[in-house]
């Protein structure tokens, strides 16, 4: 299959795999494919996630609000493996209805509270044990506009270049070019965001930091996507300067660890 060849067709069917890396468990049906429960710890909190960037975030501010001493932020992880499809379980599509980790579920209420997509867990989180989360109202809408930017932002780094630069079957320069300038602009926001502040909220560290170092932290240091030299991260000074910052942490480094 070569890229110039293609005309797309009047009804796009499905009937060949991409071969990208990815292909055996994408499909364009949800639901579950298989009946499954999912299986439950004794600790209040149920983390059903993986180490990929989104899964971290979760573990990441799981270890924070507990060096904190919020004890009642105890969670049993369950490793859920995409590449083997459990994301198509029917327990796990019951609470997780998108097929996608990580997901929360809170056994401390009756009933208890399903959370989907990372960014609403570590909202979630954060109002639900009063931390890493300002009070003051426009303290907390720049925090929520940078956690809001991030879930925005991710697909175009994950879903685009991430994909086109190390999952494709094959190099294409079309969206990798593409995808490639949309990331270092992204980087740029952040790099003059960061020129004059410690964390990305004026108020200190918090969940925006949580949720864009696993993503922009980690690609400019070269842990995700080993994509730095052709990104040129060493240019994005505050970016790195930040990201060795968070990476220093113990929370984080204990939630980095938890969920490999
Ligand atoms: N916007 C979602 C994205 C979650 C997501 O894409 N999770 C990936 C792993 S990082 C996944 O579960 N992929 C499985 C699949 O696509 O089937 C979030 O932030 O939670």
């Amino acid at each position: 299959m070569s890229n110039k060849d293609y005309t797309p067709p009047k009804v796009w069917t499905w009937d060949s795999e991409s071969g990208g890396k990815w292909a055996n468990i994408n499909r364009p049906i949800a639901g579950p494919t298989h009946d499954k429960v999912l299986p439950a710890g004794g600790k209040p909190l149920q983390l059903y996630s993986l180490g990929t960037p989104n899964g971290v975030k979760i573990t990441v501010m799981l270890e924070e609000l507990l060096a904190l001493g919020k004890t009642e932020a105890a969670y049993d992880l369950h490793i859920i493996n995409i590449g083997e499809g459990e994301q198509f379980g029917s327990g796990f599509v019951e609470i997780s209805p998108n097929s996608k980790i990580p997901v929360l579920l809170d056994k401390s209420k009756e009933p208890s509270q399903a959370v989907f997509e990372s960014c609403a867990i570590l909202f979630y989180l954060a109002e639900k044990y009063g931390a890493l989360l300002p009070e003051k109202a426009t303290d907390r809408m720049e925090c929520l506009s940078w956690l809001f930017w991030q879930e925005s932002s991710a697909s175009f780094l994950g879903g685009g270049f991430g994909h086109f630069y190390r999952y494709a079957p094959y190099p294409m320069q079309y969206p990798i070019d593409r995808y490639t300038m949309e990331t270092k602009r992204q980087l740029d926001v952040l790099d003059r965001h960061l020129a004059d502040r410690e964390y990305m909220c004026s108020s200190g560290y918090s969940i925006a930091d949580i949720a864009i170092w696993p993503w922009y932290g980690r690609v400019a240091t070269g842990d995700v996507y080993d994509a730095a030299e052709f990104l040129d991260t060493a240019n994005y000074k505050n970016v790195l300067r930040w990201a060795k910052a968070i990476e220093a942490r113990e929370g984080v480094k204990k939630g980095l660890e938890s969920a490999l």
